[in-house]
């Protein structure tokens, strides 16, 4: 069960983020009010909502999963790997200080984006992308050996992060995409397959009674709903268009 979340509003500046997609510039206020339903559905889903200010030297500080790996037990402050978000630290870490006591660093020249970071129960997958590289990837796999969780590090061949191609719903069930149908670090689950129309929705989020999904995703939303899950959907068009997904808008714990 979660009990909290960190979001942080979309500045002016979100506008001018970091993008990999052809899918135009967002619109600022649709990304507002596509924010404000993505607060309302995580209380939909009884968590606490921090809502944290815009910050407008970092266009891209909306998608604050990236920011940390946080457990129950400890919390990581990563180092992300893009050099206009690596500032990002510096405003989260006094929150979560305010959460944790127990708190770990990634530190230079290991980055890691919290995007990267897959918790399946006790086992962590960590993705090798063009944000997180083989030494921070390394230096969170002693942290979670160190606090008995087991960590997989796993090479990224398309997807942008691990967590925009796979998710875990809970029961054993993850939601996989792409390079992650086949992958045989996956193969003991139980999987609910994405067609490759429908890629983007393999980005949703388990937060207890519900599964939070991108609107728009037919099949994979009645493959959910046929296995048993509760979903809630969600315009995400305009955090889409950064290359940002349901689970980059926030930090559950
Ligand atoms: C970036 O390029 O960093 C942002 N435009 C998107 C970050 C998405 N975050 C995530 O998947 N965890």
């Amino acid at each position: 069960m979660f009990k909290t979340t960190i979001v942080k509003t979309p500045g002016e500046s979100f506008i001018h983020g970091l993008t990999t997609s052809d899918l135009g510039s967002p619109i600022l206020e649709k990304a507002l009010e596509q924010h404000k339903a993505y607060i309302d559905a995580l209380k939909t889903c009884g968590v606490e909502v921090t809502v944290l200010p815009n910050h407008e030297d970092f266009p891209d500080s909306t998608f604050v999963e990236d920011t940390a790996v946080l457990t129950p037990e400890f919390a990581v402050i990563s180092n992300p790997g893009a050099p206009s978000r690596n500032g990002e630290i510096f405003e989260m870490e006094p929150i979560i200080k305010s959460h944790y006591e127990n708190i770990y660093y990634i530190k230079s020249p290991g980055t890691l984006d919290g995007g990267d970071i897959l918790q399946i129960d006790n086992h962590f997958y960590l993705g090798l992308s063009e944000r997180t590289n083989l030494e921070g990837a390394e230096q969170l796999k002693q942290i979670l050996e160190l606090e008995h969780y087991q960590a997989t590090i796993v090479q990224l061949e398309k997807f942008f992060h691990l967590k925009t191609g796979i998710s875990y719903l809970g029961n054993r069930t993850i939601v996989v995409a792409g390079e992650f149908i086949d992958h045989p670090d996956f193969n003991s689950y139980t999987k609910i397959i994405v067609p490759p129309e429908e890629e983007y929705a393999a980005n949703c989020i388990r937060v207890n009674d519900y599964v939070i999904i991108p609107a728009g995703f037919p099949q994979t939303k009645q493959k959910m709903n046929e296995a048993g899950f509760r979903t809630i959907e969600l315009d995400m068009s305009e955090f889409r268009k950064l290359d940002g997904g349901l689970s980059c808008l926030s930090l559950r714990f």
